[in-house]
């Protein structure tokens, strides 16, 4: 049994009480509060799959210990903030009490990790208090699903693999040269041409989700206490719209479709109104989809739009999204128009500085921070990763783990910053396997740079914690790179 503490990320204030140890046997029941119904039932599987005991759902708050094993109650209660908990481990009961289901649902991935990786019989719980709570809100990972198209079982496995780190945002990149993944109402042919054989690079990621299929996704990730945000790119990065929609070019000729991993080359047509009744139709049909506050409009690398076009189109398009009921984020490059408070900057580059970030926070922008040396997925771990890019520099994960997001600019501190997120760009990614060896063991890294306090973090205590993680990879069929940095048990 490892010690109270041994959780990924790191909860915030531990106090081990180890003559407190509460065993979970044949007669553990939990006891659901009012409004805590659903997240019991998660935390049941998760003392089912640990025990193979009924672990019985109760309504009700009674804690009387059930013959042979105590009872785990879920309370709501004030004080923890959104998705803080508390953990109360005692020899005779359990009490895991937060403000909202989503901070007892933090709990049950804590809980998850106390317990033995799949179990047979009686399992013990560390005893002790456990105080937690996120240093930052928005805690993303992202999935290109443009130059490799990915299934809604594969996303929904994605899902499920991050929740256990308490990432609570999953960034859907669906749109891009090499193809178009999520099919919109009036505009058939940007999925039946540009999400269709052929497409994703070198051709070898074709497919789209459905209207229907992205909102179960989305769904499915709400159950898990995680918010899609879906992104949709322009005015770069737009060739698969125009091949679908050759109207939408300049000159309304034909477009060759493009499989290679160039980036820069498209762009909207700025000053046609035909432009904006495409996008507004988009951001409109995406935003009915999405019942998450955010739609990120891209905005990187528009190289083939000048400055003053992109100016234009950026004070077009972003009260569109704001008129659909959606807080906009876009790649930091949006930070060029001077946008309202209320737009996201994401950070992405490596450059130790950026006037233009520094900029939208003085005037009110909060950042989500992902710069790419430290939390791009996509990035090889060493010079023998088969996989991966690796333009941003090698990305071991010491380098993932070892930086502080409230230092990483200049002008932007701790209270300017959304959150962090982590970037899996897929264009040497074919398979499942491929996403997964890349986010793991990376991704718990980033979580940790996002959940807990920078004081609480340590890379030695990391390793150690991270190493006894893997078998339980293994168990759940998570393929991972086993990086020598890491002490793997
Ligand atoms: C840069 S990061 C891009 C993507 C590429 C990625 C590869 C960003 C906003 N744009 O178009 O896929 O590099 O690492």
């Amino acid at each position: 049994m490892g010690g109270l503490g041994d959780v990924l990320p790191v909860p915030a204030r531990v106090r081990p009480v180890p003559a407190a140890a509460c065993t979970i046997g044949p007669g553990t029941a939990v006891r659901a509060a009012p409004g805590t119904a659903a997240v019991a039932e998660q935390l049941a599987t998760v003392l089912r799959a640990a025990t193979g005991y009924p672990v019985p759902v109760q309504p009700g708050l009674s804690v009387s210990a059930a013959a042979g094993g105590g009872a785990v109650r879920l309370v709501l209660e004030d004080g923890h903030g959104d998705e803080g908990y508390r953990l109360d481990v005692r020899a005779d009961a359990v009490t895991v009490a937060a403000q909202t289901p989503a901070g007892l649902f933090a709990a049950v991935q804590t809980v998850r990790q106390l317990m033995p990786v799949a179990g047979a019989g009686d399992a013990v719980l560390p005893g002790g208090v456990i105080e937690d709570r996120p240093r930052f809100a928005y805690r993303g990972a992202m999935l290109d699903l443009a130059r490799h198209y990915f299934t809604p079982d594969e996303v929904r496995s994605y899902i499920d693999a991050i929740a256990q780190f308490k990432i609570n945002h999953l960034h859907l990149h669906l749109t891009d040269d090499q193809g178009w993944r999520l099919e919109i109402a009036g505009w058939p042919r940007l999925t039946e041409v540009s999400g269709g054989p052929g497409t994703g690079v070198d051709g070898a990621g074709p497919g789209f989700l459905t209207a229907a299929g992205y909102a179960e996704l989305v769904a499915y990730a709400a159950d898990r206490f995680v918010t899609v945000v879906p992104e949709i790119d322009m005015p770069g990065h737009v060739n698969a719209v125009q091949v679908a929609y050759p109207e939408l070019t300049r000159d309304g000729a034909a477009v060759a479709a493009r499989t290679d991993r160039a980036v820069g080359y498209s762009s909207l047509c700025v000053d046609r109104e035909q432009t904006y009744a495409f996008v507004e139709d988009v951001i409109r049909e995406v935003a009915a989809l999405t019942p998450g506050p955010y739609l990120h409009i891209g905005g990187d690398e528009a190289d083939a739009t000048s400055a003053e076009d992109y100016r234009t189109f950026l004070h077009r398009v972003l009260p569109l999204v704001a008129k659909y009921g959606k807080r906009a984020i876009g790649w930091h490059e949006v930070a060029a128009v001077e946008p309202p408070g209320t737009v996201v900057p994401q950070f992405w580059r490596t450059a130790a500085d950026d006037a233009g970030v520094a900029r939208a926070v003085a005037g009110g922008c909060q950042v989500i921070m992902s710069p790419a040396d430290r939390t791009y997925l996509d990035m090889k771990y060493d010079a023998d990763s088969p996989l991966g890019l690796d333009w941003a520099g090698l990305l071991d994960v010491a380098r993932a783990y070892d930086w502080d997001p409230a230092t990483r600019l200049p002008g932007v501190g701790e209270q300017d910053l959304l959150g962090v997120e982590a970037p899996l760009w897929s264009e040497t990614l074919r398979s499942l396997t491929d996403v997964q060896t890349m986010t793991f063991p990376r991704l718990p890294a980033i979580a940790e740079v996002a959940w807990s306090p920078q004081a609480a973090r340590d890379w030695d205590a990391f390793r150690r914690r991270l190493a006894a993680f893997g078998p339980r990879w293994t168990a759940q069929g998570i393929a991972y790179h086993r990086s020598p940095e890491i002490p793997w048990v």
